[in-house]
């Protein structure tokens, strides 16, 4: 059985759980660098990342926008495969927001799937910085095997991550409920503990106050842990 969260030490999760009402405003927020390869990406001085990932189109870049309320901060598009590069956007000249490649579209070319492929695992993997990884899953779907693959891989890799619920508003009532519970039921087979979940929508702004709070609430606890 595993277990999920942010990347932070296990005395400052206490706080995490009972501190609530904290509020994060987004004074600024910058386009920092396009990276091709994971070893590539910028040195951030050990300031923290927060970074997204899943399936092509599920709507990483817009939720990167929605956060920021920067329109045009993110390139998104409604054709898949839009993001092709690791980009990282500076918030507030304390913390990054990093936009990568989805995994699992599969018009791409062989070679090409494999260079994001090895792209997304090493990032994921070696990147220090990297605090949490936000999965972002279509809320309109059941679960998808390519998620729970990934999912699965993040626990063996032991890579903390939370869990984002995407497109709300495209669900029909009580649609949107049913498939949350039903994917975080399936998770519950594997998992001792649930991660962190979000419900969002980029085209409504839902749960931007609750994801802006879980990041600074952990940006909080990093500080506090460095004394
Ligand atoms: N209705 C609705 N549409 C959304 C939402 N989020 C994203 N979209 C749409 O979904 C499409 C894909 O969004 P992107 O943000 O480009 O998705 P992505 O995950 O970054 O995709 P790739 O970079 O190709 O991997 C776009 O047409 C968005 O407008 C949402 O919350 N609600
Ligand atoms: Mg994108």
């Amino acid at each position: 059985m595993k277990s999920a969260g942010a990347n932070v030490p296990p005395s400052y999760l206490f706080p995490l759980l009972t501190r609530k009402n904290r509020k994060m405003e987004i004074k600024t927020a910058e386009f920092l660098v396009s990276s091709s390869r994971a070893d590539q990406c910028p040195d951030v001085n050990g300031k923290p990342e927060y970074a997204f990932i899943g399936r092509s189109n599920v709507g990483k870049s817009s939720l990167i926008n929605m956060l920021t309320r920067r329109k045009g901060l993110a390139m998104t598009s409604s054709t898949p495969g839009k993001t092709m590069l690791v980009n990282h956007f500076i918030i507030n000249n304390e913390w990054y927001l990093v936009d990568l490649p989805g995994y699992g579209y599969a018009k791409r070319g062989k070679k090409e799937m494999e260079k994001l492929s090895n792209l997304i695992s090493h990032y994921v993997c070696d990147r220090e910085e990297l605090t949490c990884l936000f999965v972002l899953i279509d809320s309109r779907l059941k679960p998808q095997k390519i998620d729970l693959e990934f999912i699965e891989w993040l626990g063996e890799e032991g890579i903390p991550f939370a869990i984002v619920f995407t497109k709300a508003d495209k669900n029909k009532a009580g649609e949107l409920r049913k498939n949350v519970d039903t994917f975080l039921n399936t998770l519950k087979e594997t998992w001792e503990e649930l991660p962190p979940h979000f419900i969002t929508s980029s085209e409504k702004g839902l749960g931007r106050n609750e994801l802006l709070a879980y990041i600074e609430e952990v940006n909080v606890s990093i500080s506090e842990s460095r004394g």
